[in-house]
């Protein structure tokens, strides 16, 4: 009775058991029937399981504990549900794609995936998960889901978390401590408005983050990587217990409400810093300790001050422009710049400072090339000149203000 699952190979070496049949390369299963035949026989079924393209309705994996290989269903909009209530583990990927009729997906006991990878689920509003749900996994892809909350996933470190495009998803809430590779976050909440709380992550590699309407990081210890937070509507966001970013960059470009940015108690950076047209930002001051920075420094907004008080050593350039007059705050800094530029040498690549400059907001790159072989500006220059301004473009890739810094420190 098992023959109907096996695949061609393994049914010519005529090893027709009940044994061989929990041991396939895969397994294309139409329906509820074909499932539980699998599941009264194997517990564990090692290979993967693929929903065939024909099945519709719903689909109950019956008994089934443990999946050795991947979950998969795709581009099949006859699907309705996929339930599995005894399955507690699949090992490789949980993956869902372009199952437009899919919504419900209920599996109250998984608690471990390999990867987690779901993309067009029009129609998914929950996950029936456990309470916990899923506690451990590598990567975890969402993207375009009519989800309203990731209830039912709990897991406390990853490697990749990527949620993008749920327009229904107004919070997400994680135990997130660790996150080894990338956190990126983009187009979600019903205006790109989605509310973020990692109570718990303390050390992240490389951050993306768009479209945010909230972003509490409250232990935040370290970032091995770079953060990046582009296009959000937070008034305020802080980092109150970062000390340190390893080896990237901090930029903040476009944030047209962030009025407060605060970084208290960061004391080094490897990378660079990049703080661009956001546009409500009239006073940097918010990264007091800061002392040592390994890339270079490059502030573009409508700044009515600028402060840095523990300043010490910045490898790279420093260039700083603003759509006001902040030529008091070009003074104090022209007193870090390097020796040629008539200062005590703290700012070792160029330092360039602008007052008056209406095109301040129009440069949001990474690439302070420019400023770092135009020899920089006198400490309050102004008018339309900007040479800095008319050499760059928007990147949005995450330019390492690092090497940029580098390259400058050599000149
Ligand atoms: C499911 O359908 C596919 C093609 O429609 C077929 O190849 C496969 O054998 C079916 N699976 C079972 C268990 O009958
Ligand atoms: C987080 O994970 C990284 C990479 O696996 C590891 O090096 C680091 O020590 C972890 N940090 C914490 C706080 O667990
Ligand atoms: C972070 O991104 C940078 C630049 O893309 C890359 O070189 C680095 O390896 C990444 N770090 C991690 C931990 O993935
Ligand atoms: C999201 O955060 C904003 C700002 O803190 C708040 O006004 C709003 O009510 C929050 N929305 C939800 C759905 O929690
Ligand atoms: C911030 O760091 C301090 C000192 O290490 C610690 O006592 C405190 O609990 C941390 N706060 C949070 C919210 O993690
Ligand atoms: C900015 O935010 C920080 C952290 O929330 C807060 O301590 C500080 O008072 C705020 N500054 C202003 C001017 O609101
Ligand atoms: C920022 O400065 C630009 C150029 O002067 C101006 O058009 C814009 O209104 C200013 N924005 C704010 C929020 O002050
Ligand atoms: C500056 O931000 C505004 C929105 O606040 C955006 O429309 C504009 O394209 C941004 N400018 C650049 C150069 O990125
Ligand atoms: C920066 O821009 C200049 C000219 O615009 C270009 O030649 C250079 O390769 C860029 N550097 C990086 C690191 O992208
Ligand atoms: C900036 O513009 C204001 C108003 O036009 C002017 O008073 C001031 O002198 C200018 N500052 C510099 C540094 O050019
Ligand atoms: C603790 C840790 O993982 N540190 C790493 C941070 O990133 C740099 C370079 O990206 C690595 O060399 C460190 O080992």
């Amino acid at each position: 009775m098992f023959a109907k699952y096996l695949i061609p190979a393994v049914a010519v070496l005529g090893a027709v058991s009940a044994q061989s049949s929990c041991k396939q390369t895969q397994v294309e299963i139409n329906s509820t029937a074909d499932a539980q035949t699998i599941g009264s026989s194997c517990t564990t079924f090692t290979g993967n399981i693929v929903i065939g393209k024909g099945a519709s309705g719903s689909i109950d994996l019956g008994s089934l504990a443990q999946i050795k290989g991947d979950l998969i269903a795709e581009d099949n909009e006859h699907l309705t549900g996929l339930t599995g209530g005894s399955l507690n583990a699949i090992s490789g990927t949980f993956q869902l794609h372009n199952l437009i009729g899919l919504s419900t997906l209920q599996f109250e006991k998984l608690k471990s995936v390999g990867s987690i990878d779901w993309a067009t689920l029009s129609q998914l509003d929950t996950l029936t998960f456990g309470t916990p749900g899923i506690q451990s996994a590598k990567s975890i892809v969402i993207g375009d889901t009519f989800l309203s909350s990731l209830e039912g996933i709990d897991v406390t470190s990853l490697d990749v978390l990527n949620i993008n495009n749920c327009h229904r998803l107004q919070t997400l809430d994680l135990p997130l401590a660790n996150l080894s590779t990338t956190f990126d976050l983009q187009a979600n909440g019903a205006s790109n408005n989605l509310n973020v709380t990692l109570s718990s992550l303390k050390w992240i590699a490389n951050m993306s983050v768009q479209d945010t309407q909230q972003f509490l990081v409250p232990s935040l210890e370290t970032v091995n990587g770079s953060l990046r937070f582009d296009k959000n509507l937070f008034t305020t966001f802080t980092a109150p217990n970062l000390t340190s970013v390893q080896s990237g960059d901090i930029s903040f470009v476009s944030n047209n409400k962030l009025t407060n940015l605060s970084f208290p108690q960061l004391t080094t950076m490897g990378g660079g810093l990049l703080i661009a047209n956001n546009t409500q930002l009239d006073e940097v001051d918010g990264f007091n300790k800061l002392k040592t920075v390994g890339g270079a420094i490059k502030l573009r907004g409508n700044f009515t001050d600028v402060s840095f008080d523990a300043l010490n050593d910045v490898k790279g350039a420093f260039d700083l422009s603003s759509t006001n007059d902040i030529s008091k705050v070009c003074d104090k800094f022209q007193e870090l710049s390097s020796s040629k530029q008539g200062g005590g040498g703290q700012i070792q690549g160029v330092y360039h400072c602008q007052s008056n400059n209406s095109l301040a907001n129009s440069d949001t790159g990474g690439n302070t090339s420019s400023t770092g072989t135009t020899g920089g500006g006198s400490g309050s220059s102004s008018g339309s000149d900007d040479s800095a301004a008319s050499g760059l473009v928007a990147n949005f890739a995450m330019i390492s203000l690092a090497v940029v810094g580098g390259l400058v420190a050599l000149l």
